[in-house]
């Protein structure tokens, strides 16, 4: 049985990986940790421990005493705040990935790695994105996700440290709220459509990026560490998505099951300009030929879900 240890544990994807992998591995063996000393009840059920993931000697010391052999490494700034504070990004997003390779290295531990749509650039070909293709990144945060990439690569080529990991499109989710990404209008429409009945846009129509619904985030975590490694060819940075859509589309599926939701827009600059420079649709292939990625959810059965979720949870009276 797997021993495993979740950084940045209370962000949007640690509260509800933590209950997956609690379930599928039991709760004993999934130590969850974070900087929060507030964090949300659906990870502290089991054991819960501050750790920040700049402490590397602290690192070190909890995958020693709690005999770790897996790390979730989910500690991260997103795209917004790290446009916002670029030299925290490179911290939070390099040298605590930094600190977790070589504590993997030093005690022998699989580590999975987040990287981002944001990994790619204005020179990417933006339609169908290959898995192998250009990235030049001009966001601070693409700028880390591609030096993550590089540095879990050369960590396993170098030193066999059995790196894995997935270039995630926006997560849509209704646990924990994402916090600082350029993709978070597609989560922050599901709330206001139910709170107010409309919602006022941040990027403009016709901006295509990929997204995907928490459920299939968490199995693509989950599925990509759990396939046989002769089956890899890649190992970082799989492209995953389950869609893709502009503003528009979303808020069309959501008039499907509330007619009178209204949207307008009022444009980030800053956000706008990175969502621009990201692909429009990826090119999963890879993903689903190495380790049979298959995403369940489409806009409209994540949109159906999300409403009935947040209603009972936010109108529960209705
Ligand atoms: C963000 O918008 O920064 C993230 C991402 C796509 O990596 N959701």
């Amino acid at each position: 049985m797997k021993r495993i240890l979740v950084t940045g544990s209370a962000g949007q994807i640690g509260s509800e990986l933590i209950p997956e992998l609690r379930k599928k591995y039991g709760k004993d063996n999934v130590i969850a940790t974070d900087i929060r000393k507030d964090p949300p009840l659906s990870i502290i059920d089991g054991e819960y421990e501050i750790l920040d993931c700049l402490d590397r000697k602290k690192i070190f010391q909890f995958v020693k005493e709690f005999k770790i052999d897996t790390i979730y490494h989910l500690a991260a700034l997103l795209s917004g705040v790290a446009e916002a504070k670029p030299d925290l990004a490179w911290k939070i997003n390099i040298d605590g990935l930094y600190n977790v390779l070589e504590v993997a290295r030093e005690l022998n531990c699989s580590v999975f790695t987040p990287s981002s749509i944001g990994a790619f650039g204005p020179t990417t070909p933006p339609d169908k994105t290959p898995q192998d293709t250009i990235q030049r990144p001009t966001s601070m945060y693409g700028v880390t996700k591609v030096s993550g990439e590089l540095l879990c690569d050369y960590y396993f080529k170098r030193f066999k440290v059995d790196t894995r990991g997935v270039r995630y499109p926006g997560i849509i989710s209704n646990v924990t709220l994402p916090g600082g990404g350029t993709t978070d209008y597609a989560v922050d429409i599901y709330y206001k459509a139910i709170q107010e009945g409309k919602f006022t846009c941040n990027i403009k129509k016709g901006t295509f990026m990929d997204m995907m619904y928490m459920p299939d985030a968490i199995e693509a975590a989950i599925q990509v560490m759990e396939a046989p490694a002769e089956n890899l060819q890649h190992r970082n940075a799989f492209n995953v998505t389950a869609m893709t859509f502009d503003p528009e589309m979303i808020a069309a599926s959501i008039k499907k099951y509330l007619p009178d939701f209204k949207m307008d827009y009022q444009i980030d600059p800053i956000k706008q300009d990175i969502a621009e420079s990201w692909p429009n649709s990826l090119d999963d292939s890879a993903a689903r030929k190495e380790w049979n990625w298959n995403p369940k959810y489409d806009l409209d059965a994540m949109t159906k879900d999300m409403l009935f979720v947040l209603q009972k949870r936010l109108n529960p009276e209705s």
